[in-house]
């Protein structure tokens, strides 16, 4: 009989492996999750998540300092290179389904960004990642460029959340109206999306986490 006590002891062990730093432990985990299949590549995705959720928690409290921040980061990108080859594929594409992705000017946050992409391409979409520290300049010029009417912001940093309105009065001087934008990330709100929706009249959802983000993708297409 399959006990779901052991089907989940795996993502357990990986979660924690990412949290008390042990990348060889994370690193096993993983290869044993692909190779056995008795869970999901999206599961063991959120249990890196939950990992470095827990480094953030841990961090706040003082308990990690920069360096284990570094550390965590470093080894959930290993984990989210192993497991990313073996998300499910859609074979569906289609020329609506492109979108620029980045994060804001200043902020060096990649790995939930990553997720969405990962997740993205997953689901079908073309995703144009434009990677870190993106200028206002880099993310007009690709929509431009591409025609491209689906644009996903990601920011942790709140010393950078004033990227957005700067993005988006661009968007508005070159008369990208009609593109759409998805925010994502620490630093970023339903309020704060509800409140740049109204002030620039251009269409701002925020997204809690890659599947949500997926699902507005898939409604703003429509
Ligand atoms: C790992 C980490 C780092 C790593 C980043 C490694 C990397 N390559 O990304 C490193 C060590 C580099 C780092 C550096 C710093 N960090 Co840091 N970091 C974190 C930590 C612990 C986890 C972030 C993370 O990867 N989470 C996991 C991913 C999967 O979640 P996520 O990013 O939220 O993404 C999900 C959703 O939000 C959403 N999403 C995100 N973006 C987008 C975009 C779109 C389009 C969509 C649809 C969805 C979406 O989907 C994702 C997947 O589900 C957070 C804690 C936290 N609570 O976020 C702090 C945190 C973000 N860092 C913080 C700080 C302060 C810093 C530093 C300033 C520290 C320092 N003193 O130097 C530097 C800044 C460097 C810089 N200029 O950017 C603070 C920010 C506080 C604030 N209010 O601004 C946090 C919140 C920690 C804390 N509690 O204090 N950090």
């Amino acid at each position: 009989m399959i006990n779901i006590g052991d089907l989940m002891e795996d993502l357990k062990k990986l979660e924690d492996s990412i949290t008390n730093l042990d990348k060889k432990g994370a690193v096993d985990t993983t290869n044993k999750i692909i190779s056995e299949k008795k869970v999901t590549v999206k599961q063991g995705i959120d249990a890196v998540t939950k990992a470095l959720q827990n480094i953030g928690e841990l961090y706040e409290k003082e308990e990690y300092y920069l360096a284990e921040l570094v550390y965590a980061g470093d080894i959930s990108k290993t984990i989210l290179g192993l497991l990313e080859p073996h998300l499910p594929k859609t074979a569906d594409k289609d020329f609506a389904k492109r979108i620029v992705i980045g994060t804001v000017k200043g902020d060096m946050h990649d790995l939930g960004k990553n997720i969405v992409q990962a997740f993205g391409r997953g689901a079908g979409y073309e995703i144009i990642d434009l990677g870190n520290d993106v200028s206002v300049e880099a993310f007009i010029k690709e929509l431009m460029e591409n025609n491209i009417k689906i644009l996903g912001i990601s920011c942790l940093l709140t010393a950078c959340d004033s990227e957005l309105p700067k993005i988006l009065t661009a968007l508005k001087d070159k008369g990208l109206i009609d593109v759409k934008v998805v925010i994502g990330g620490a630093a970023m709100t339903e309020k704060l999306a509800a409140d740049l929706e109204n002030k620039f009249n251009i269409t701002v959802k925020f997204a809690p986490d890659a599947i949500n983000g997926i699902k507005i993708f898939n409604e703003l297409i429509d």
